[in-house]
């Protein structure tokens, strides 16, 4: 609680890294052991002391593990949660609306959603499960896409469905059935933000066999129109809207695992995407996350590396 962000990183067999970081630079892993394979963290309260905690899933053995800050640096696991099948993706943020921060899971092989209601104390009810499609769902973001002020889950899934799917928030946590939208081959990733300007949340999802990064533009009505594709680098499996430049335009970066790249996509004022840069990277980057790391007000981005157990800060130097 120093100001400066610090890092939690899930890495793999049986453990997570906190990094901390002192406004220059990061410090060594703290490592903390998990249950299994670490595979996706959240950091958010959801004890409601304002101190931020964090949760972890477990992928082979289909829990999600609470750690609770003790608000002296301390991570302290709680009772792990039950998913259907691996979780893929995962969300703290309080969908009922009750102040009290949720879980919320996208499960790999089931094709499905999971709910962890927080009770109000910092733990966890059992999920209400919600299907998606078919049984590759992966990515999750969460916003609120038709603006009644309650946020709404958007999915992607891969496999043979290939969609991404919008579930509108129908109020104290429960969740209309999705809609799908065609989202090319494989789409892996997903993120929501306002490309065009018009004030109407814009989907961006990657699609990781056509090597192309999909445009929604939202209605505004929690409904979006078909995509629009922009060629990216070899096997996009992640994005994150982010204004790179500075220029009040959301900009777009975009992590291609196999050419081993970061596509930055900048956006003409328009939500149109024709500039790009191609930033290499060391070996299978996934991520990204972008943080203003050193507080320039410049928005810098982390990837990890998978293979090299490496976490990569790219320090932004738009001036
Ligand atoms: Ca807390
Ligand atoms: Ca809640
Ligand atoms: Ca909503
Ligand atoms: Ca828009």
């Amino acid at each position: 609680m120093d100001g400066h962000p610090d890092l939690v990183v899930p890495s793999g067999s049986g453990k997570m890294c906190v990094f901390l970081n002192d406004g220059v630079n990061f410090g060594q892993c703290i490592s903390y052991p998990t249950e299994g394979f670490a595979r996706k963290v959240d950091v958010a309260d959801y004890t409601g002391d304002g101190i931020p905690d964090v949760v972890v899933t477990n992928y082979y053995t289909l829990t999600v593990t609470p750690f609770k800050n003790d608000g002296k640096g301390n991570l302290q696991p709680q009772a792990s949660l039950q998913t259907p099948s691996p979780a893929h993706d995962l969300r703290i943020r309080d969908v009922s609306g009750d102040g009290h921060a949720d879980i919320i899971t996208t499960n790999l092989t089931t094709g499905t959603l999971s709910v962890f209601l927080n009770n109000g104390t910092g733990s966890f009810n059992p999920a209400a499960t919600y299907p998606i499609i078919g049984s590759g769902a992966n990515a999750m973001t969460i916003d609120d896409v038709n603006g009644d002020g309650k946020p709404d889950v958007i999915t992607t899934t891969g496999d043979s469905s290939d969609k991404m799917s919008v579930f509108i928030n129908a109020g104290n946590g429960t969740f209309l059935a999705p809609t799908h939208y065609s989202a090319g081959d494989n789409p892996n990733g997903v993120d929501v933000t306002d490309v065009n300007n018009d004030g109407k949340l814009d989907a961006v999802v990657p699609s990781e066999n056509e090597n192309t990064t999909g445009i929604f533009l939202g209605l505004g009505d929690g409904t979006f129109a078909p995509k629009v594709s922009y060629a990216v680098g070899a096997y996009p499996a992640g994005i994150s809207a982010f204004n790179g430049d500075n220029d009040g335009y959301q900009d777009l970066l975009v992590v291609n695992t196999v050419s081993n790249s970061i596509s930055v996509l900048l956006n003409d004022g328009a939500g149109k995407f024709d500039k790009k840069l191609e930033v290499p990277t060391l070996a299978a980057p996934f991520g990204p996350a972008p943080l203003d790391f050193n507080g320039d007000g410049h928005v810098d981005f982390v990837v990890s590396n998978r293979d090299l157990g490496l976490v990569t800060v790219y320090v932004n130097i738009c001036n």
